[in-house]
């Protein structure tokens, strides 16, 4: 699976319940990593974790529960930055990560021990150990991801964006062996431009999605073509050219078979050309309708007959 961060931490949630932990890996995004106090965050790979640990604050959808914020206001009170929230005990993984980094080890490898060291089993890499950003284009400037999302809280319409280090950037260890052995690939309910467009901005990445031989399914982030939260609706009208399910597919061109789409989006399934629909609920409300959500796209995948290229040993053959 792709994912991005709030959204595609809680479809995770869904998939690992249903299909489990030891047959599910999650290739996150890292175009948004931010230093902050001399710290790396990781924020999308820390939600997936938090999520998947039952750490996370499922209110705000990011940072964990039961958080203070007692360094934070320190560090507000001696002029240092505080325009980021990190919480005393999100602070604790991000000293250890920043320690890791510092040394030499790869953000694969200490996202993997901090994943096993909070009792995670499903198989987290990092698209890239390599440095990727992204940026947007503003008509108030270009912004660095969490500038722009956070500080700014992303008001500015983007006009474009840009993934700094994407030449350079090889896929993490095990990402395109991940792609290549799966039964079938998802690409979570996640921003298209800013979650999985990193993600897919890493060449390698990219390739061996559009050369797959499994089904591939997305599952769109828009409900009667708004974002449940964040600017994903106003992205898509603004660069895209509409919210409807075309437009998601549009993002994906040659690299999903299938999309799944709220019931407010059925009369809307036009234009999709090869991608087949799947209608369903998508509001992931709780751990009942991640499920349900989860159960729908692993069926789209595992019924994926008319996937172009689909191999037919393969299909039917996700666990459920
Ligand atoms: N999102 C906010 O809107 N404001 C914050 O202050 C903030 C802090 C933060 C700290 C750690 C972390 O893991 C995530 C955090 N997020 C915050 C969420 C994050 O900016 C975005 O949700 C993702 O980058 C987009 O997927």
């Amino acid at each position: 699976m792709l994912s991005g961060g709030v959204g595609g931490a809680r479809f995770v949630r869904g998939v690992v319940a249903v299909a489990g932990a030891a047959a599910t890996t999650v290739v996150g995004n890292v175009g948004d990593d931010v230093e902050v106090l001399g710290l790396h965050v990781s924020p999308d790979l820390d939600s997936i974790l938090y999520a998947l640990a039952g750490l996370a604050d499922e209110r705000r959808g990011w940072g964990r529960s039961d958080e203070s914020w007692n360094a934070l206001e320190t560090a507000g009170v001696l002029g240092g930055e505080n325009w980021f929230a990190l919480g005393d005990r999100d602070l604790g993984l991000h000293l250890v990560r920043t320690q890791a980094l510092r040394r030499g080890e790869s953000l694969s490898a200490v996202t993997a021990r901090l994943a096993a060291a909070l009792g995670v089993e499903t198989r987290l890499l990092p698209a890239t150990d390599d440095r990727l950003r992204t940026w947007l284009a503003t008509p108030a400037g270009e912004f660095p991801f969490q500038e722009w999302f956070v500080a700014r809280g992303h008001r500015d319409e983007v006009d474009a964006v840009r993934f700094e280090g994407e030449d350079a950037a090889r896929p993490a260890p095990g990402v395109v062996q991940a792609l290549g052995g799966a039964d079938l690939i998802l690409l979570a309910p996640s921003n298209p431009y800013v979650s999985v467009g990193p993600i897919l901005a890493v060449r390698d990445v990219r390739e061996a999605l559009a050369r797959r031989s499994v089904p591939s399914v997305a599952v769109s982030p828009l409900i009667g073509g708004r974002a449940v939260k964040g600017p994903a609706d106003r992205m898509l009208q603004r660069l895209a050219g509409g919210t409807s399910p075309r437009h998601i597919a549009s993002c994906y061109s040659g690299l999903i078979d299938a999309l799944v789409v709220d019931e407010a989006d059925a009369d809307d399934l036009e234009g999709l050309g090869d991608v087949r629909p799947i209608v369903t609920r998508t509001l992931m409300s709780d751990s009942d309708a991640r499920r349900r959500l989860a159960e729908a796209a692993l069926k789209a995948g595992s019924a994926g007959g008319q996937a172009a290229g689909v191999r037919p040993e393969r299909r039917g053959s996700v666990p459920a």
